[in-house]
């Protein structure tokens, strides 16, 4: 009867309108003849999650039964987007649902537009995080996402009368979440405080007692692969109070303590700390991963105990993965469980431990490595400091046996940091306690082996520490912002998108095409409406009026002075003063541009604050100067979001990833333009150098120093500073044009630009002129559209490698060793 009775994924229209209805009539509680777009997204979702929901459960029956080796991916951050489209093209139901809504008299667009995107993340690497689920489910390979339900997501960004980013919250669940199940019956305690006493028995054990415990409560979003019944998990936890109130205080007639431990406990999960880069060591944060590493590790554990096996085969079962430093916690806390709980003795522990793990660094920037103050950990986690020491104290005696005598080395490979207060260092616990580690571009890695690891390379031997260059999704980066481009090429190659979706380095068949003037041209007008889909957008949205017969010369991220999104708006001001000093007659001769900016910026961060209302101001005079505005435009759009990235990317011309060599890990964006046909301007840094070497150096343009040199031009800067008048006069005149008060409130800029007259850490006078040189390049090529759309098709062509199923792969095969599982 069981089986009779069990639905199957609805595919054709008709069964797909009626499970609409009853979505409307029963789920929503709803007329169907008065149903608003918001009414008709949550019908669709519904719909769709029934059919995810089918997929979800066999998936994870045949995980159960086959008990393979799982890989769990713990990131505080996925920066998801929308789902809704996302499911559909995956499920190849995306025609039959817009027939379907059609019917029933609404538009596709219209009812996508509703959903909010599911925001819990930064930037780089919390879209990574996204990519790597989509790619696992799509490889049909057993991987889990463990992170956080923040109530709060990253913050929306509003822009003030003056330029000023403001920022105000994003209660992404107010209108509920479609794609969540709340799991009540799966939850774990999680302590904090108290005390841990050693037993003295001779074991390693002790006691951890007291102090406040709270509860996870899971709730497991449903993640589609591409064309597969694969779909698999991603597991958010939300804080809860263990008991709503405390009764005890309740009886005694303290209301307001009572209330005070719920409310804390709740505290735990309910915004998304709008940082990246920068570690403040706050105890609410150091809860945050503390809470999400026990309730990941305590369910990761429920699970493998459920196959029966000895606990010693635990690291032949199980592979965790820790996206940077932020779920380092789950090193002491699996080292507890073993310990105080599982009785094993610490050299068996340790053994388990270091074949479990695994280790992504995403930054090697001083400032994002992340440090915790040891009275903040001996306070709140009693018993993973001991652990931490005990863990310190046989890796030092391990080293001290290597290099006898040699203190400098002790003291610099120490997980504890001296100092006031002393800090345990989490990059260096984070790597002992892996299997390997790796960064996230060729030279990123390499940085990482010869910077902030140098001494464990040295130590450890080279070959634990590697390099898994990064990819992104062409599902939603390609087949879902840009369906006509994607139509073309599955017409083109005459490949279905089923197969080269997923083998993306079909795409090099494309090449022979740039010699195909027919190709080109519907390879031009696919890109022009895409600038007229941007356009419109603005329209509607900000109602500003863009001249879509320009360039369109993008830079999207966050806001931080290594990106120098500051040398970008000092290159448009240095256009700016040339055109006003241009004849009539030269100034027919110069393409026009549109200069897009968007980006968040932490809310503390008052440098890059002020590159944001600089950005402003310089808009609000160029767009208003009749001299100019035909010729150069500047917008900076606020609220950058995964949605408003997936209008922005499939109509750039040329995108902007120029951050000082050797600062940007990979960078993910770059990949995502270039595969939308964007040329890519940028310095020789992250994973530029990789597309170069794909695409050609000839369809990239580079500029500025590269990495070896900038240690240099540092010291420079500090010991023999040369005045910006003699070094590179065009910047300087740059700098006093602002300072004399060109674009308003001349005073307010001041500590923006003294960043770069005094000290100018990340280069920019040292770069200004090459970037310029580069623009203008830039400028030159695309007078050429021949060349240009040439250009354009290789660059797509050549971008197979950034596809994330191949990073995952690697991830698979090389690191965690587990195999596709194919759901039937
Ligand atoms: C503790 C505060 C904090 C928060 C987040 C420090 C550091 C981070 C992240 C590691 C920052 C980040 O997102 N890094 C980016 O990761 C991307 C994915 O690997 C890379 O493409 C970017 O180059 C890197 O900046």
């Amino acid at each position: 009867v069981w089986k009779d009775c069990m639905r199957d994924v609805d595919t054709d229209v008709s069964s797909i309108t009626k499970s609409f209805v009853n979505h409307v009539q029963t789920s929503l509680a709803r007329q169907p003849y008065n149903l608003d777009n918001l009414g008709a997204y949550q019908a669709a979702a519904l719909s769709v999650r029934d059919n995810l929901l089918v997929n979800w459960n066999e998936t994870a029956l045949q995980y159960t039964r086959k008990a393979p080796k799982r890989a769990y991916y713990l990131s505080l951050e996925f920066l998801m987007g929308r789902t809704l489209d996302n499911a559909l093209l995956n499920l190849g139901l995306k025609d039959q649902y817009a027939e379907g809504v059609k019917k029933l008299g609404f538009t596709m667009e219209d009812v996508l537009d509703q959903e909010r995107d599911a925001a819990l993340g930064n930037g780089g690497l919390g879209r990574l995080a996204a990519c790597y689920l989509d790619s696992s489910a799509s490889q049909e390979l057993p991987v889990w996402g463990y992170g956080l339900r923040y109530k709060y997501g990253i913050f929306q960004q509003l822009i003030s009368p003056a330029g000023e980013q403001l920022e105000a919250p994003d209660p992404w669940l107010d209108n509920q979440n479609p794609w969540e199940l709340p799991r009540l019956d799966v939850s774990y305690e999680v302590r904090f405080y108290g005390h841990a006493e050693r037993m003295n028995d001779g074991t390693p054990r002790a006691m951890w007692t007291g102090g406040q415990e709270v509860l996870a409560v899971a709730y497991d979003v449903m993640i589609p692969g591409c064309y597969t019944k694969t779909t698999n998990n991603l597991r958010l936890w939300e804080s809860k109070p263990k008991r709503g109130f405390d009764l005890n205080s309740f009886n005694a007639g303290n209301y307001e303590a009572a209330v005070e431990a719920s409310n804390s406990a709740a505290a735990i999960t309910s915004v998304l700390y709008p940082n990246d880069h920068t570690s403040f060591g706050k105890e609410l944060r150091l809860k945050q991963q503390y809470f999400w590493t026990a309730a990941s590790l305590a369910d990761i554990l429920r699970r493998f105990k459920n196959i029966g096996k000895s606990i010693t085969e635990f690291p032949d079962y199980v592979a965790i993965q820790l996206n940077d430093t932020h779920p380092t916690l789950a090193i002491p806390e699996l080292m507890r469980i073993l310990i105080d709980e599982e009785d094993l003795d610490w050299a068996t522990a340790w053994k388990i431990v270091t074949n479990t793990f695994f280790y992504t660094n995403h930054t090697v920037l001083p400032e994002a490595l992340e440090k915790w103050p040891v009275p903040l950990l001996e306070h709140l986690l009693p018993r993973h400091l001991q652990i931490i020491y005990d863990i310190n104290l046989l890796f030092l005696q391990s080293v001290e046996k290597k290099y006898p005598g040699d203190r400098d080395r002790l003291a610099r490979m120490s997980l504890i940091e001296e100092g006031f207060p002393k800090q345990v260092r989490m990059a260096y616990l984070a790597c002992i306690g892996s299997r390997k580690v790796n960064g996230v571009a060729e030279l990123h890695s390499e940085l990482v082996k010869t910077t902030i690891l140098k001494d464990f390379v040295e130590f450890e031997g080279v070959s634990k520490f590697g390099n898994v260059t990064n990819g992104i999704t062409p599902r939603r980066w390609l087949d879902q912002c840009n369906p006509e481009l994607s139509a073309l090429i599955s017409r083109t190659l005459k490949v279905d998108k089923a197969v080269w979706l997923k083998e993306l380095t079909l795409l090099e068949k494309l090449l022979p095409l740039t010699e195909d003037a027919a190709f080109r041209t519907e390879w031009a007008g696919i890109k022009q409406r895409n600038k007229e889909r941007l356009a419109h957008h603005v329209q509607t949205t900000l109602g500003l009026t863009i001249n879509t017969n320009a360039m369109f010369d993008v830079q999207i991220k966050r806001l931080h002075e290594y990106k120098r999104q500051t040398l970008n708006i000092l290159g448009v001001i240095h256009r700016y003063l040339t055109l006003k000093n241009m004849s009539a007659e030269e100034k027919k001769k110069v393409n026009p541009r549109v200069v897009f900016f968007a980006g968040k910026a932490a809310p503390a961060y008052y440098i890059a604050k002020l590159t944001i209302r600089l950005i402003v101001n310089v808009a609000r005079i160029i767009n208003a100067d009749p001299d100019t505005k035909d010729l150069l435009s500047l917008y900076f759009l606020p609220d950058y979001s995964v949605s408003l990235a997936e209008v922005l990317i499939p109509a750039s011309d040329i995108s902007q990833h120029i951050s000082t060599a050797g600062t940007e890990a990979s960078g993910t964006s770059n990949m995502k333009f270039c595969l939308n046909g964007g040329l890519l301007l940028g310095t020789v840094d992250g994973a530029n150098i990789e597309i170069a070497e794909e695409v050609g150096e000839s369809n990239v343009f580079f500029f500025g120093h590269l990495t070896p040199a900038v240690e240099d031009l540092r010291y420079q800067h500090t010991y023999h500073p040369v005045p910006i008048e003699e070094k590179c006069p065009a910047l300087a005149n740059v700098l006093n044009q602002v300072s004399g008060g060109l674009f308003g409130d001349a005073h307010v800029y001041e500590p923006l630009l003294n960043t770069i007259r005094q000290g100018d850490y990340y280069l920019l006078s040292d770069d200004f002129d090459s970037y310029i040189a580069a623009l203008a390049m830039v400028d030159e090529a695309y007078l050429d559209q021949t060349e240009w759309v040439k250009k354009s098709i290789r660059t797509t062509a050549k971008m197979g490698k950034f596809s994330s199923d191949r990073a995952i792969n690697e991830y698979a095969e090389s690191y965690w060793n587990i195999e596709a599982q194919r759901v039937v």
